[in-house]
């Protein structure tokens, strides 16, 4: 029993998200294999170095079996994680329907799904109850291990009622909630029945980031970083409150009867410290030796997504096919290399988009292709660490052309990975990225094809000195807003957040 315990010397940090960073895989009635999973969340908290972390989420799996679930939570408490068991229903309705179908293409603009919308809309009441009840499963493992003095941040569209509902349990519970994805204009979050539920349990938190290449939109409490001074989607939060709520916008957040929530942009980074290491590794240093031997005498483009709509590959790939009509002395000097991790892969509009992607693939390698060379190679899976570093480091041009995305990683971690060849960054203007790369990169409107093949032009046509200048303003960034210093910072504000706020009640 953690109470019984006694208090840790540092302060803890529960870190709630929709999955733990572990796989698990079952090998018998009561024996679990654990696999952690390195993403950027994972990275990000190995740096807070000052806080004793630990994880609360859903495994993935569904374990009904009371021994089962005892040999997990044992198993995982060795990886400092706790798990919340979701049966298989509660998965269908707030997983895959309210998370992956409703919420997550509407904060990325893209609606929902054409054919599905009636059934969505009818369905809407019964997965948001399950959306709920989710969340309040995550608050009850929340409450149950909370001592006093822990730090509780909350991750994520998955996870918005959880504020309240902890909240709920302890009006002092330290409670920060931070949005990986963009947070889309008022106008379209006014359209989702339950706008109205989902921001108050927000706003129930003590502080709420989302994540953004933005400066401090605190910044007259404290700037964080003071180069960059665009904040929209913490700006349309505000304006969500304002006009959905009434309540009042504040420069510092939003205020209502007296109870302030400050709202501050924290862009999220990248460890850049572990990309530029591997890259001095000997078998990295050979895959590179062979990637360059491969496609020696042709610039390489690449272009690494996890396959979903907000990415816009199927416009990327149009675009590179319009550069090849237009450019035919360029068909054999150039190669695009498009990675692309398959996600959802049960899910019909998934699976249209994986079968629209080979479609225009095959076309575009069946037009340009020769006997022994084709334009596009593309890799429908995941690439480990080191192959991805080696691939960034020989990428002349890189392609991210998102329709939208909160941030984008890979943008960062290319640049990382582009000390000696100092290649171009094409990047959407529609990424978060692109308000703090933007100056190195060559933005583009990723729905204008024209555009976006004009661009892939200029890259790999561009003088060397241009691309040298570029390259530095974004490895200067890359490498000093990192991930570490995005969790140290955003944890530190809370902690002065709730500081501030305790002062406020006494005086
Ligand atoms: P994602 O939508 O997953 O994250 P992104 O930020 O690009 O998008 O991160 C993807 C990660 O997966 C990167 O670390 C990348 O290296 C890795 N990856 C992608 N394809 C891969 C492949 N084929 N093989 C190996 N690795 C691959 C969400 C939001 C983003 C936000 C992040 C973090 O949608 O906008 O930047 O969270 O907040």
């Amino acid at each position: 029993n953690e109470r019984q315990e006694g208090r840790p010397s540092k302060q803890r940090l529960l870190v709630v998200a929709n999955r733990l960073p572990v796989s698990a895989v079952r090998r018998g009635v009561d024996s679990w294999q654990l696999e952690i999973s390195v993403g950027g969340l994972v990275s990000a908290l190995l740096g807070v170095k000052e806080f004793d972390a630990r994880w609360i989420g859903w495994a993935g799996v569904n374990v009904s079996d009371d021994i089962g679930q005892r040999a997990l939570t044992k198993a995982l408490a060795e990886k400092r994680c706790i798990p919340v068991f979701l049966d298989e229903e509660i998965v269908h309705q707030y997983y895959n329907g309210y998370c992956n179908n409703v919420l997550w293409p509407l904060f990325h603009y893209l609606g929902l799904p054409q054919e599905d919308r009636l059934a969505t809309t009818r369905s809407f009441q019964s997965q948001f109850d399950a959306y709920k009840k989710a969340n309040q499963m995550f608050a009850d493992v929340v409450n149950k291990i909370y001592q006093e003095g822990d730090v509780v941040w909350c991750h994520d569209y998955h996870l918005m009622f959880l504020p309240q509902c902890l909240k709920r349990y302890n009006s002092n519970m330290k409670v920060g909630w931070f949005l990986h994805t963009p947070f889309p204009s008022s106008e379209i979050h006014r359209t989702l029945p339950s706008r109205s539920e989902l921001l108050r349990s927000v706003l129930a938190a003590d502080l709420v980031g989302i994540c953004d290449s933005k400066s401090g939109y605190t910044a007259s409490v404290r700037p964080f970083n003071p180069s960059f001074h665009t904040y929209d989607y913490a700006r349309h939060f505000v304006s969500a409150c304002t006009r959905i709520l009434g309540f009042e916008g504040t420069p510092e957040g939003v205020e209502n009867q007296g109870k302030l929530t400050r709202v501050a942009a924290f862009p999220i980074g990248i460890d850049s410290e572990r990309f530029i290491r591997a890259l001095e590794l000997p078998q990295v240093q050979d895959h590179i030796k062979e990637l360059k031997e491969r496609f020696a005498g042709r610039k390489v483009m690449l272009g690494v997504d996890r396959l979903d709509m907000i990415k816009g590959i199927p416009q990327k790939i149009l675009a590179f096919e319009k550069y090849l009509e237009e450019n035919p002395n360029w068909r054999d000097k150039v190669v695009l290399l498009q990675i692309a991790v398959p996600t959802r892969t049960d899910v019909p509009e998934y699976q249209k988009l994986t079968s629209q992607v080979h479609e225009i693939v095959g076309r575009i390698n069946g037009r340009f292709g020769t006997l022994t060379t084709v334009p596009i190679h593309h890799l429908d899976r995941s690439l480990d660490f080191h192959a991805l570093c080696a691939l960034y480091a020989v990428t002349d041009v890189a392609l991210v052309t998102s329709l939208r995305d909160g941030m984008n990683l890979v943008s960062y971690e290319f640049v990382a990975c582009q000390a000696d060849k100092k290649g171009v960054l094409i990047l959407s203007e529609f990424a978060g990225a692109a308000q703090s790369l933007g100056a190195g990169a060559i933005l583009v409107n990723p729905w204008n094809i024209t555009e976006v093949a004009a661009s892939i032009g200029y890259a790999l046509n561009m003088p060397a000195d241009e691309r040298e200048k570029r390259h530095q303003h974004n490895f200067m960034h890359v490498t000093s807003h990192t991930s570490q210093e995005w969790a140290a910072t955003f944890v530190s504000e809370l902690n002065d957040t709730i500081v501030e706020a305790q002062l406020r009640t006494r005086q």
